[in-house]
Formats: C-alpha cells, structure tokens, sequence
C-alpha cells in the first residue's frame, strides 16, 4: 500500500488504492512488441485506445518513440508529428492520457494545448528545462523514471553496487528536484525502469524489493514489464508479443508488491487476473 491515496493527474485525480492499469499506444513503426501495429493511422491507434477502455484500462500511455535496447533516434518533430492527430481526439475523451516522451520540445506542444494529463518520462525529465516547463503546469502528473545510460547503449554491461539502493536513491533525488522546483508530491510517481540499464539478476532484485523502494522514497511506484527482455528470459518464449502470460505474472507480483500503477499491452489479461487474484487473498 502506498501512503500517497491520489495521483494528480491533468484533468483527474486518479484513487491509488488498489492498482490502476495503464494501457499502451505504441505510435511508433519499430517499437519491440507491436512495433508498426498502431502508427499507420489515426484511426488504428483510436480504436486500439477504445479496446483498450472497454478491456478496464485505468489511463492510456501514447508513445511516439520507441525506448527500446539500440533504438533508432527519433527527431521530435517527427515524434511529435506521430503523436498529435491521436492526442488531439484523445483529449476530448474522459480518460487520463499519459504521454510517454522525454523531449521538453515535445512535452511544450502537449502542455500548451492541454493534450495531456501525465507526462511519462523515461529520463525523469532530465532534459534541459523539463521540470520548469512542469513546474509552470500546476496539475499535471508525472512519471519520473530510472534509466542507466540511454537506449542506445543501456544494455551495454549495466553495472550496480547496490541496484535498489541506487535506483531508489536516483528517483528520491528526482522528486526532490521537482518539489524544489514547486511541484505538489500528488503530482509524482515514480518507476525502477525495467530493463532500462539492467541485467536480468538486476530486475529480479528490484522486483523482489519494491516494498523498500517504495518505502525510501515514499511515493508510488509505476512498474513497466510487459513483454519485455526480461520475460521472454524468464518464461522461454522469444516472441515478444506472445509474452502475455509470462507478462500477467509479473504485473500480479509487482501488484501484490505493491505497486500503484501498471503499465500493460495487455489489458483484458491483466485486469482479469488482477481481479481473480485480489478476490482470492
Ligand atoms: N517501458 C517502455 C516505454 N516507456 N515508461 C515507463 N514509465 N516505464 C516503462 O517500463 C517503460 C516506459 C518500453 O516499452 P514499450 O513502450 O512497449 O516499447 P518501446 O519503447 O519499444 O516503444
């Protein structure tokens, strides 16, 4: 259980006591798992949202450049070129919208035409003027997250001393910069950042220890695992978008961890083991 009950989030305050799903738009054409299947149109990553909805999806997080291992660089005109027709309808409907960039150009286009409620930044906005540009919009909630080194070279030998104790003290920095910086604590969650920098013996630590992460920075966390590396590692099974049952059991542990927010592809499976698994405690 997380002390914190709410996350501001833009338009919404979003209850955190039991935990939220998060359903991913990947509108971008390489990213690992569906990579190509939404960015063709408009109206593809639309009705992909809406499936999403009626599958008991909490929030959805669009996606205009692909994080993973080695991914290739992505201007953020062009990110920002993906995003737009999809944020713009997405904003007229009553459902928080996350975005997951972690350009400051990017996250100005969304904030000055309030196309979004979270901004989901895997670099925990790092970039030059982020947490002003945040600091300027009172409301709006924030996913701040780990990552050792950038996607192009972060599975290149990642190294810890201590990996929870490292990524915790990361993250508490991070908050700590953007309440300096004026920000409610409401508006935050934070992230360990699966497999952003991290070995499989590093996730498993992490994963096994998010009751002390949360514990160390005092604010909910948001777990990504679905269909990642770290699954196909575990479970055997290659194809990334065949992950789903390996993906359910880790989102299942991270909750029972936990955790306050789950990032998911794949809603239906997560929302109904959830709700067997919370039923039979
Ligand atoms: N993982 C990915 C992207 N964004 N954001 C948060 N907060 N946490 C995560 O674990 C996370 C994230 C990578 O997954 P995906 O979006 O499916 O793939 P890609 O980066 O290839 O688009």
């Amino acid at each position: 259980m997380t002390a914190q009950t709410i996350w501001q989030a833009g338009r919404f305050q979003i209850g955190l006591d039991e935990p939220k799903i998060m359903g991913i738009i990947n509108l971008t054409p390489d990213s690992f798992s569906d990579g190509g299947t939404y960015s063709r149109s408009t109206a593809a990553a639309l009705a992909h949202a809406e499936r999403l909805l009626q599958e008991g999806a909490d929030i959805l997080d669009i996606g205009g450049e692909s994080t993973r291992p080695g991914a290739a660089y992505v201007p953020p005109e062009e990110e920002w070129a993906r995003l737009q027709p999809v944020v713009r309808e997405l904003a007229k409907w009553k459902v928080p919208v996350s975005v997951d960039t972690r350009r400051t150009e990017v996250m100005r286009c969304l904030l000055g035409e309030g196309l979004a409620d979270i901004i989901n930044d895997v670099a925990a906005l790092e970039d030059e003027g982020a947490v002003d540009l945040l600091a300027s919009h009172a409301d709006i909630g924030i996913c701040l997250m780990h990552m050792q080194g950038l996607p192009e070279n972060m599975q290149n030998n990642p190294r810890y001393e201590d990996v929870v104790g490292e990524v915790a003290g990361y993250l508490k920095n991070r908050a700590e910069v953007c309440t300096a910086a004026g920000m409610d604590s409401r508006r935050l969650v934070l992230d360990p950042g699966f497999g952003f920098g991290k070995t499989l013996q590093h996730n498993i630590q992490l994963m096994r220890h998010l009751p002390e992460l949360q514990a160390q920075t005092g604010l909910p966390l948001l777990i990504g695992v679905s269909r990642k590396r770290m699954i196909g590692e575990l479970s055997g099974e290659a194809d990334a978008g065949a992950r789903v049952y390996g993906s359910v059991a880790a989102a299942l542990a991270a909750a029972a961890r936990g955790a306050a927010v789950l990032r998911v592809h794949d809603v239906k499976a997560t929302v109904d083991a959830w709700r067997v698994w919370r039923a039979l405690q």
